[in-house]
């Protein structure tokens, strides 16, 4: 532990807060020692509370893409604040925020906000089934869609991080309706649709898996699961909470070119405040309370001060932040990449645009299978070693690390020095 005060307040926190944690990820079992608790952010550092800084390739686990207390999201939330934090009641700022991501994203004609990406695709979901008039849901092993009883099933990220990917407490009625198939497998899939394309409401996906550590879709993986679905009359579903305006600024469906019937937006979308949304095409949308019959709602949903920092963030992300973040990536992926083979260990890196991960086994990482031969005992040495070094990545294996354009070439070259020794100390 690099950071005393930490272990006291970790001390006290555990006392209070299950594993001292309002999140497991964050309490750092899957790489050993102790949370480093946070004092404050600004643009690309943290800083601990006994105020050593540190690079952060977390970023809240992706919405901080311009950085910490970017000065203009700073200045809309306090605007905002000052004319109340929460009516329970419509605003034009919503009317804003729903025309933005319809702008950004075309698949989307109708758009609904939540406080989460657990409920943006918990509510996906329902509307899908909602829709079809079925209950069976695919999803991919490996992937993470939030902590809903039935997508705790084979789920990737904090689940997969500790192992239990099935979660205790989801009632084995609940997991019933949920199948899943291997990432990238698009021959398992056809299968599966062949023999209960019938009962199958939605395919649920994460474009670019993030949750299983950085794993690519391969070419024609996305493009079968949206002819499957149309083939047999389900409903398509990308997780774009992660990859949401993170690999472009209308996500994984910008890149691709495709048109998924429902997506799934968090994170990076509701400006790293408690907001995130699920929309889709208009004849599936209609099927949401209170025009439809599917019910969703929530207090404090599309809240005035998260839409009026979501809006400020939203704003500034163009094209030359995307220019600058693949650079930067580039940078860092070949920087892990000397490095590990200058120390002898056997890493594969995978990457897309910010989102990087570097997997402690040989490669390609196509799907769960292939992620859980990783080295987590040599991740978490890697891990504290970097973080000795004032280098905060995240601290699991089967995460993704992310750049921000507060970033500069000297931050991402001094990561790259870091993570020679830190390969070094895992080679020794
Ligand atoms: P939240 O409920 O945590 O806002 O979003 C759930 C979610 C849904 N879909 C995807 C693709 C996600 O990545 C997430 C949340 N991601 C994790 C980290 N991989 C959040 C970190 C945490 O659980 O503390």
């Amino acid at each position: 532990m690099s950071d005393p005060k930490s272990a006291s307040l970790f001390e006290r926190a555990e006392r209070v807060i299950p594993g001292g944690v309002n999140s497991p990820v964050r309490a750092f079992r899957s790489v050993g020692g102790k949370p480093v608790f946070v004092a404050r952010a600004e643009g690309a550092y943290l800083f601990g509370a006994d105020g050593a800084r540190y690079t952060d390739y977390v970023g809240s686990w992706g919405p901080m893409i311009l950085g910490h207390a970017h000065p203009a999201v700073v200045a809309a939330i306090t605007e905002a604040a000052k004319n109340g934090t929460s009516y329970g009641a419509p605003t034009e700022l919503e009317i804003r925020f729903a025309e933005k991501v319809i702008e950004l994203y075309p698949s989307i004609e109708m758009v609904r906000a939540v406080s989460s990406g657990t409920e943006a695709c918990m509510a996906a979901l329902r509307v899908a089934r909602g829709f079809t008039g079925r209950e069976a849901i695919v999803k991919f092993e490996g992937c993470y869609h939030g902590h809903a009883d039935f997508l705790l099933v084979k789920a990737g990220s904090g689940a997969l991080t500790f192992g239990v990917p099935d979660s205790a407490g989801v009632p084995a009625q609940t997991a019933k309706a949920t199948i899943t198939t291997a990432y990238n497998d698009v021959k398992a899939l056809e299968a599966l649709f062949a023999e209960r394309g019938k009962e199958i409401a939605a395919v649920i996906v994460e474009p670019v898996v993030g949750n299983m550590g950085v794993v690519p879709p391969e070419p024609g993986f996305l493009e079968a699961i949206i002819r499957l679905c149309k083939e047999h009359g389900a409903v398509s579903i990308f997780d774009e909470v992660m990859t949401g305006s993170r690999v472009a600024r209308g996500g994984m469906q910008e890149r691709v070119k495709l048109r998924p019937d429902m997506t799934c937006l968090g994170k990076i979308v509701g400006g790293g405040m408690p907001l995130a949304a699920y929309g889709g095409r208009r004849e599936i949308m209609q099927k949401v309370a209170p025009i439809g019959p599917v019910y969703q709602a929530g207090t404090l949903s599309g809240n005035p001060i998260a839409v009026s920092a979501a809006l400020a963030l939203l704003e500034r992300l163009d094209a030359g932040v995307y220019e600058k973040l693949e650079a930067l990536g580039a940078r860092l992926e070949r920087g892990f990449v000397e490095g590990a083979k200058k120390a002898n260990v056997e890493i594969c890196v995978q990457r897309v645009g910010s989102m990087i991960t570097p997997f402690f086994t040989t490669g390609p990482i196509r799907s769960f299978g292939d992620a859980v031969k990783s080295d987590t005992t040599r991740f978490g040495k890697w891990h504290a070693a970097m973080l000795l070094r004032g280098q905060y990545w995240p601290p699991s294996q089967y995460e993704a690390g992310f750049l921000s354009a507060a970033h500069s070439e000297a931050d991402v070259d001094a990561t790259i020095a870091a993570a020679a020794e830190a390969f070094a100390v895992v080679a020794a």
